[in-house]
C-alpha cells in the first residue's frame, strides 16, 4: 500500500474455476409394511413427480430394496428427507429416506 513501513499490497487471482456444489442423491427404502400408495403419495408430494413417475418408483423401490427419488445441493436433500421421516413417523409408518454424496 502507500506510505512508510512494510508493503501491504495484497495480489488476488481471478478463479478460473467456479466451485459447484456437491451434490446428493437422495434414496427410499423398501420395508415390509409402508402401503404402496403412501410411497406414492410421498414422491408427488415432496419431489414433484408425477403419478407415472411416482409409481414406476415406487414399484421400483418395492422390487430391488433401493431407489432414487432425485439428486440435490446438500441443503435441499437434508430437507427432504427430513420431510419424509417426519411425514411417516406422523403416520406411523417405518418408510426410511437417506441421502449419499453422488
Ligand atoms: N414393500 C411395500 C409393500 O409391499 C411397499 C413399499 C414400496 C414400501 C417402496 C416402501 O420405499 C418403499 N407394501
Amino acid at each position: 500500500g502507500s506510505g512508510l513501513g512494510r508493503s501491504t499490497a495484497v495480489i488476488t487471482r481471478t478463479r478460473s474455476k467456479t466451485k459447484k456444489p456437491s451434490l446428493y442423491r437422495v434414496l427410499i427404502l423398501n420395508d415390509d409394511y409402508t402401503p404402496m400408495d403412501f410411497v406414492v403419495h410421498v414422491l408427488e408430494r415432496f419431489f414433484q413427480k408425477d403419478q407415472e413417475a411416482a409409481t414406476r418408483i415406487m414399484l421400483h423401490v418395492h422390487n430391488h430394496g433401493v431407489g432414487e427419488c432425485g439428486i440435490y445441493t446438500f441443503e435441499v436433500a437434508e430437507t427432504k428427507v427430513s420431510q419424509v421421516m417426519d411425514f411417516a413417523r406422523q403416520h406411523q409408518h417405518p418408510l426410511q429416506c437417506v441421502m449419499e454424496k453422488k
